[in-house]
């Protein structure tokens, strides 16, 4: 694996020295200040590249080097096929050829409608005192039903989620319903901007009408339009899945789960069209496997993010329908990781036979717990330094013990 780290910019609180003295080669960044829908322009990439390269302080060489866009986002105009969205896509195409001029030709977005990733605890305490973020299906109902008050919310759950999501909200105190409503519409780093709730209300109108198809067909009329320029220029578009991997708010997903993956290839067959494979993210659903995911669509593999997951105890089976999952360390939790880095190792060798000079899949180690050396830099929740170090030197660890006794080391 190409060791990656995701990097927020001049801004962020780990430098690229910190970066670089954690072991990793590659930057995954994307131009954070320009806002969703505006152009990338040459002379700011260009700026960008410069900054990973070389050290600002001393104008030495940093020995890191700018290999993945995280993300190039998609305007909703785009994805809900609604006000300029043709003229926002041929927008979208110039940032990707200045950005191939740059060679910067590995593209991470996603299609999820309004929110990017979701969470509804930031901190949520571990018995060590580090700190995880959390995903609670009955607090997202609580929220939907009873914060945000959604016209037509209670169509989204069972009897059984509407009756815990009461239980839920009927002893929450004030402070942490405020909590629960901050996750949720926080602007989350590298994501979207913070929300109130009427702005979020407001957002979600916009989906009125647009179901699951509609939306699967918006994504592919839109790589439809963009692939013939990604295949002349090499351009790689790695498509991050849903998370948490099944519909919110009552807003569509359409990259949830394996199915949605073989459709989404299968209409758009190029293979520049491919995934972020995130197992964090496909793993927050019990049902998906996403080892046996990263072996399926290996080929079309062109970026990974590698996280766990974990379900709270589960009394019954019912429970663990709940959906409520965790971040847990990288190697443990519901993801086999053993089998995933096996996988990403093969299909690394694979690629080498083939004679393709990039063989090495860039990976990062996403997220991390936030532990006190982090919150002392004041690391973003997820983003933090320490977990995130501790989680590379483990995947590090685990793929030089794999390579070595599969006989494939690298040097
Ligand atoms: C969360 C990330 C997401 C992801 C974007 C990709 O940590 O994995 O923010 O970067 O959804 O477009």
């Amino acid at each position: 694996m190409r060791q990656s780290w995701r990097w927020f910019g001049p801004q962020d609180p780990i430098t690229l020295r910190d970066i670089a003295q954690a072991g990793a080669t590659d930057i995954v960044t994307a131009l954070h200040h320009i806002r969703c829908g505006d152009l990338w322009t040459e002379a700011e990439i260009a700026k960008r590249v410069q900054e990973v390269a070389f050290d600002p302080v001393t104008n030495r060489p940093t020995g890191l080097r700018w290999s993945v866009v995280e993300s190039v986002a998609v305007h909703e105009d785009i994805k809900t096929q609604r006000g300029p969205w043709r003229e926002r896509i041929e927008v979208y195409k110039q940032s990707l050829t200045n950005l191939a001029k740059h060679g910067l030709t590995t593209i991470c977005y996603n299609f999820m409608p309004v929110l990017d990733w979701t969470r509804t605890d930031l901190e949520m305490e571990l018995p060590d005192g580090s700190s995880v973020l959390n995903c609670d299906a009955d607090a997202i109902a609580a929220f939907d039903l009873f914060i945000l008050k959604r016209p037509g919310a209670s169509a989204s759950y069972s009897a059984d989620e509407v009756d815990r999501a009461k239980t839920l909200f009927a002893r929450l105190t004030d402070e942490e319903k405020a909590r629960i409503s901050n996750s949720i519409l926080m602007g989350l780093p590298g994501t979207v901007d913070d929300l109130t709730p009427a702005e979020f209300l407001t957002e979600l109108e916009r989906y009125r009408g647009i179901d699951a198809n509609r939306l699967r067909q918006n994504l592919v009329d839109f790589l439809s339009e963009i692939m013939p320029l990604c295949d002349r220029l090499g351009i790689r578009m790695a498509i991050h899945p849903d998370d948490p991997p099944r519909p919110i708010f009552g807003l569509p997903r359409i990259l949830s789960c394996a199915e949605d993956v073989v459709a989404l290839f299968a209409a758009v067959p190029s293979a520049n069209c491919g995934l972020t494979l995130c197992t964090g993210s496909f793993g927050g659903r019990p049902e998906n496997n996403p080892a046996a995911m990263f072996e399926q669509f290996a080929p079309r593999i062109h970026f990974a993010h590698l996280r766990n997951v974990t379900y709270p105890a589960t009394r019954n089976e019912k429970e663990v329908n709940r959906r409520t999952f965790h971040e847990s360390n990288h190697l443990t939790g519901h993801v086999d990781m053993v089998r995933t880095m096996t996988a990403l190792i093969r299909e690394e060798e694979r690629r080498k036979a083939a004679g393709q000079a990039d063989w090495l899949i860039p990976v990062r180690p996403d997220h991390g717990k936030l532990m006190d050396i982090d919150r002392a830099k004041k690391c973003y929740n997820g983003y933090s330094f320490g977990g995130r170090v501790i989680g590379l030197a483990e995947l590090r660890g685990l793929e030089f013990g794999l390579r070595s006794s599969l006989g494939c080391p690298v040097m």
